[in-house]
């Protein structure tokens, strides 16, 4: 199954026809320099060319009223002298005689894609458009915007192929007001926006762009803002959102589809984000989003005003989409002080709607209100001071590595008699061992069992492994006949190279070689119901759950809000994914957990499993090769005791680990533990 582009050349004929100068960031070119980096890339030749289509009135009419469209309409037929007073009435947008028709088909390019992803003609895809529309409002265009692709797409969604809950992740930098109004009271359509707010400074500065809009009437909690109140925010910034809001919601929601508010103008460079998250952690951000709603995800290109940025951007999220694996996301240093704030509000907000969110501590006791007024004052004075010079000075940032794929994906270490999965190679060292090796692991593991078969196993496992390191395999799955012992061997091995970090991740109960954690080139993390004693070593992290692993609520709490959080700081550069036959970790949560881990370590993940789960071959293989977990379905309220240990851990790691974090010092946000 593969991914869609949707890209017409007729969507760069309209331009700004006379002088403006907040308009003069939107240009045709937004959309050239997007499509040629992907043809460039050689991106644009993976994907499955979709045409576009114009969106008829009834596709308008679903998010639209009848006077706007009819207004629109006539905009093809306007004098320059019209156009301009026409656009008069509307906020921070133009109008060209051309518009009205790029309009249609980037609404229409939406729909086509939506429609390509339901019918399964393809498991993902991105819509390169112009005009915008995450601003535009039933009666009124707005920042660039004409008619609300995405919300058009959402409702059209809903009716054609009957979901029942659709997800927008609007990571623009800009605030969509315009899709938050259309589905305030909807429990259904489920909006996420985080954006450029600097205390309602900044544009559209509106009072409803802060935390407290969690939406209306029966849609209350389904509206999640997140206020950005300062310039400059950091990958770090942006991932702790997705750890402790978006992705513990959007995995408690369940969306049947998720449809993204694609705006790259929260990347490095560009003029009116001002953030400074690089464009590959828009890869990121994907493979994130990408096990949700079975894969079926689609991207539409909202803003993006800095070609260079845009482009790399762009290229970082359809080559995630086409399934390659991420780079390895780089210097994490955790979230900034006014992040930290945000996110304690977004989630205190949110407690009340959300289990995930229920441990949240409570609103911080500087209220915002009056914290807007205060600043007032201050943010006045900078911007008078600032004036022009600020906008001379052009961030500078190095172009994502290419992103080089091994040409093998997944390699399986297998026992005689159990057949390889399609689409994988069965991995063995057997013709061509390496005498010096299967010498040192008969001394160190098998030193009394004459066991030639485990020592095949474990030489091809290490043998495996190498291959991993240079890149010329990208993952690998073996069963093995103890789990622990292969764990030890593998764990030996790569920790012993000197840059190597290796993140082992031991769901079940298994036993763990937590000696190795002491140097930190071992990160391990462990969930069993075994209470074990508290640990003072930051790199051996065993998480407790009542119900072991058997609890798909609480299990996935802890590998969102815990596991990736760690991961991405520790950042390793191999997985090791170890399963206990005994762990009761259902198959479903299993292939989320195998798919979200491979964001890290460059989709370096080996997984053990033990000789008796021939079963589980088929589809562990399937989560490595990239396809999308099935749905864990919509997750209840994990058990209490649960809750509390995993926020009682959070909290003590958080002092080593920054990305646990999720209230800022200082603020009287400290948890009550
Ligand atoms: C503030 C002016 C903002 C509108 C931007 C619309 C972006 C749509 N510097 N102008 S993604
Ligand atoms: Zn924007």
């Amino acid at each position: 199954m593969g991914t869609a582009l949707i890209y017409d050349e007729e969507m760069t004929k309209y331009k700004l026809l006379w002088v403006d100068p907040t308009c003069k960031i939107e240009v045709p070119q937004r959309l050239t320099v997007s499509h040629e980096a992907l043809v460039k890339n050689g991106l644009a030749d993976r994907c499955v060319p979709v045409p576009v289509r114009e969106a008829t009135d009834a596709d308008i009419l679903l998010v639209h009223s009848e006077e706007y469209l009819e207004a629109v309409k006539k905009t093809p037929y306007m004098t320059l002298e019209d156009l301009k007073e026409f656009t008069l009435q509307y906020g921070d947008v133009y109008f060209h005689p051309n518009i009205y028709h790029c309009a249609k088909l980037a609404a229409g390019a939406a729909l086509q894609l939506v429609d390509s992803v339901m019918t399964g003609k393809v498991r993902n895809g991105m819509a390169l458009v112009r005009p915008p529309g995450h601003h535009s409002m039933r009666s009124a265009a707005n920042g660039f915007c004409v008619f609300n692709n995405v919300a058009i797409a959402a409702r059209y969604a809903k009716q054609k192929y009957g979901l029942k809950r659709v997800l927008i992740v609007d990571w623009d930098v800009h605030h969509g007001q315009g899709v938050q109004y259309c589905f305030e009271d909807d429990p259904s359509v489920l909006y996420f926006s985080w954006h450029r707010y600097e205390h309602q400074k900044f544009w559209p500065q509106l009072r409803e762009s802060d935390y407290d809009s969690v939406g209306k009437d029966k849609g209350a909690g389904f509206n999640i803002n997140v206020p950005w109140n300062k310039v400059g925010m950091k990958n770090s910034d942006y991932l702790s959102v997705f750890f402790h809001i978006l992705l513990p919601v959007a995995y408690e929601f369940c969306p049947d589809l998720v449809l993204v508010c694609a705006g790259f103008d929260s990347a490095i460079g560009d003029p009116e984000g001002e953030m400074c998250a690089s464009p590959d952690i828009f890869a990121h951000l994907t493979h994130l989003l990408m096990n949700l709603a079975g894969g079926k995800l689609c991207a539409v290109l909202e803003g993006g005003y800095h070609l260079t940025s845009l482009a790399q951007s762009v290229c970082q999220t359809v080559q995630t989409l086409l399934g390659d694996p991420a780079p390895r996301p780089a210097n994490l240093d955790g979230p900034c002080q006014s992040a930290l704030e945000s996110l304690h509000g977004v989630r205190s907000a949110h407690r009340q709607y959300w289990s995930c969110l229920k441990h949240a501590a409570e609103t911080p006791p500087s209220d915002i209100s009056t914290k807007r007024i205060k600043l007032e004052e201050e943010v006045e004075e900078k911007t008078e001071k600032a004036g022009e010079e600020k906008s001379a000075e052009e961030e500078v940032w190095p172009e994502p590595p290419k992103r080089v794929t091994p040409p093998l994906r997944t390699a399986l270490v297998l026992p005689n008699g159990v057949a390889c999965p399609d689409r994988c190679k069965r991995f063995s060292c057997s013709d061509d061992p390496d005498p010096v090796r299967v010498n040192k692991l008969r001394e160190h593991f098998l030193k009394d069992a004459d066991d030639t078969d485990a020592l095949t196993a474990l030489s091809s496992l290490i043998a495996l492994v190498e291959k991993m390191e240079k890149n010329e395999i990208c993952n690998g799955l073996a069963l093995v006949r103890d789990v622990s012992m292969a764990m030890m061997c593998v764990v030996q091995h790569a920790a012993s190279a000197l840059s190597n970090r290796v993140l082992v991740v031991c769901v079940g109960d298994a036993v763990v070689p937590s000696h190795s954690t002491e140097d930190g080139k071992t990160l391990l993390v462990q969930f069993s119901n075994k209470e074990s004693e508290e640990q003072t070593c930051k790199y051996y992290i065993p998480v407790c759950l009542k119900k072991g692993c058997s609890d798909v609520s609480a299990f996935t709490q802890a590998a969102l809000g815990l596991l990736l959080a760690l991961g991405y700081e520790y950042d390793p550069s191999l997985v090791v994914l170890v399963r206990t036959p005994d762990s009761g970790l259902p198959d479903s949560v299993w292939r989320q957990l195998t798919g979200l881990l491979q964001g890290l370590a460059q989709g370096h993940t080996l997984v053990l499993l033990q000789e008796g789960e021939k079963a589980c071959v088929g589809s562990t293989a399937s989560s490595l090769l990239g396809d999308a977990a099935p749905s864990l379905g919509q997750l209840h309220a994990p058990q209490m005791e649960d809750v509390e240990a995993l926020e009682r851990l959070r909290h003590r790691l958080q002092a080593h680990w920054k990305l646990l974090q999720t209230t800022a010092p200082g603020t009287g946000g400290g948890d009550k533990h």
